[in-house]
């Protein structure tokens, strides 16, 4: 089996040279699922993972605009269609200086898998640029999103692409966005979700992410005779999927102790309260500030420059910022201080090496493919309430989104128990695999 399993890899990284994101997201699935296609005739002789491991298309473009020096600026734009075999491609944009091919490529293999553990018909994708937005005026992002968009809104449609936020991207930029594209095509259509209420938007979109990691989290613990109440969580992050994931642990009875942005973390002994959270929503969704300056309204709290969280002790530790950003010694700490259960706010946030020693140490893990759904999933209810012209209530769309997610860890169970242990990544890379697979089986060699 390791034969094979290394043959596809080989093969896979032919084609994807120094695209080292991408290369590890591939390699993670496979474990998984060419193993069951071993087993499971009707996919085995079919090449079915290699095709989904190659995108359906791949745009990249120039993005040229001016900012308010009036120097003329270029920055590359992408979208990844990576497949639309169970619907059209459904995923986020993200605007960060480290966005390229790899990243992007990853982002939208993961999407593939997750937006099929939904439940939902959404194919998987995902875009962006390498402009970063930090650091630039109101007027400059305005720019930017025009510019960006006279060019993808030939490639996007509410049948074909549906991008949305994610890194760098929240309610302003799809505003920009969404203006742009409506002038362009002169229709009003939900091309893009996340928007906001009054235009097209769902209630509990902003929330979805945040709150879905955490009760993805709350079913991993109940079927542990376990919950949140009382318990100690380190996130890191502190934009939108981190912001609501503490909303929510707050809400369950949890102490949240720290949060983070990419200058370093902060620790509030005393734990971050509802006040204390909005606080910092005000200094990162409104006054566009860092994280250090917790600590100059709050002195009990302390800020560690350039640091992770994972060394602070903790029973609940989620990753909501970025890739990449646990590695092994992270892993090694947080189950030495007494870390039961990590559910991944963030894509790809812990190392194949950290991953791997939680599944060892038998630690509730949940991949962000599973945990970090409730995103995309309210992304289509929010498509499925503008088809319908007509909007569903706040209780209504979170009640929709708590079933998702129940039933995303449903599907967990179904395909990765082992002997009484949940793997969750096994689980969720064999249920998003299933779905898809065999929607491609049935549309011929696509
Ligand atoms: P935001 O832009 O709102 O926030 C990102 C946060 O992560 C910020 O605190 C940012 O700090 C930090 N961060 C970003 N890049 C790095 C880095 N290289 N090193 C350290 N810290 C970093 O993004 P979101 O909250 O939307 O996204 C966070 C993660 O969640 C991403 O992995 C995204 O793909 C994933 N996700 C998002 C969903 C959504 O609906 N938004 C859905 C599912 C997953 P700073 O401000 O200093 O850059
Ligand atoms: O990674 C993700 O799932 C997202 N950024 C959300 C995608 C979406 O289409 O809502």
């Amino acid at each position: 089996m390791k034969e094979i399993i290394s043959q596809f890899i080989s093969e896979v990284n032919a084609r994807n040279k120094n695209e080292p994101e991408f290369m590890q997201a591939v390699t993670e699935v496979a474990e998984n699922v060419i193993p069951y296609i071993v087993q499971n005739d009707i996919y085995y002789g079919q090449n079915i993972l290699l095709r989904i491991a190659e995108p359906e298309r791949v745009i990249s473009f120039r993005v040229a605009w001016i900012d308010d020096k009036e120097e003329i600026q270029v920055n590359r734009g992408y979208r990844v269609e990576m497949n639309s075999a169970i619907g059209p491609y459904k995923g986020g944009l993200r605007f960060h200086p480290s966005v390229n091919l790899s990243v992007l490529k990853f982002l939208a293999f993961e999407q593939t898998f997750k937006n099929s553990l939904t439940t939902l018909p959404m194919g998987g994708g995902k875009g962006g640029s390498d402009f970063d937005p930090k650091g630039k005026s109101d007027t400059e992002i305005m720019r930017f999103c025009q510019s960006f968009m006279t060019e993808l809104f030939r490639h996007i449609g509410p049948n074909r692409d549906i991008p949305a936020g994610d890194i760098g991207v929240g309610s302003r930029e799809i505003g920009y966005m969404f203006g742009q594209y409506k002038r362009l095509k002169n229709e009003f259509t939900g091309v893009l979700t996340g928007k906001g209420v009054s235009w097209g938007g769902s209630l509990i979109r902003p929330e979805a992410t945040g709150y879905g990691v955490v009760y993805f989290t709350q079913e991993m613990l109940v079927n542990k005779d376990n919950s949140l109440k009382d318990k100690k969580v380190v996130i890191s992050g502190s934009g939108n999927v981190a912001q609501y994931a503490a909303e929510k642990c707050l809400h369950l009875g949890a102490k949240i102790c720290t949060m983070s942005d990419s200058s370093g973390y902060i620790y509030d002994p005393e734990g971050i309260n509802l006040e204390k959270l909005a606080f910092i929503m005000d200094l990162k969704n409104v006054k566009r500030g860092r994280i250090i300056e917790y600590t100059n309204k709050y002195p009990n709290s302390e800020f560690f420059k350039g640091k992770k969280p994972w060394d602070v002790p903790c029973q609940i530790a989620l990753p909501c910022a970025t890739q990449n950003e646990l590695g092994k010694y992270d892993a090694q700490n947080l189950i030495k201080n007494g870390c039961i259960c990590i559910g991944e706010g963030a894509n790809m946030p812990c190392s194949p090496e950290a991953i791997e020693i939680f599944l060892k140490n038998k630690i509730l893990f949940a991949p962000g493919k599973a945990s970090n759904a409730g995103g995309v999933a309210v992304s289509g209810l929010e498509m499925a309430q503008n088809s319908l012209r007509y909007s569903w209530s706040r209780d209504e769309v979170d009640k929709r989104l708590q079933t998702i997610m129940k039933d995303i860890h449903q599907s967990c169970i179904s395909f990765g128990n082992e002997k009484g242990f949940i793997n969750y990544v096994k689980g969720a890379n064999i249920a998003g695999f299933v779905k898809v697979a065999d929607a491609m089986l049935a549309q011929g060699v696509v």
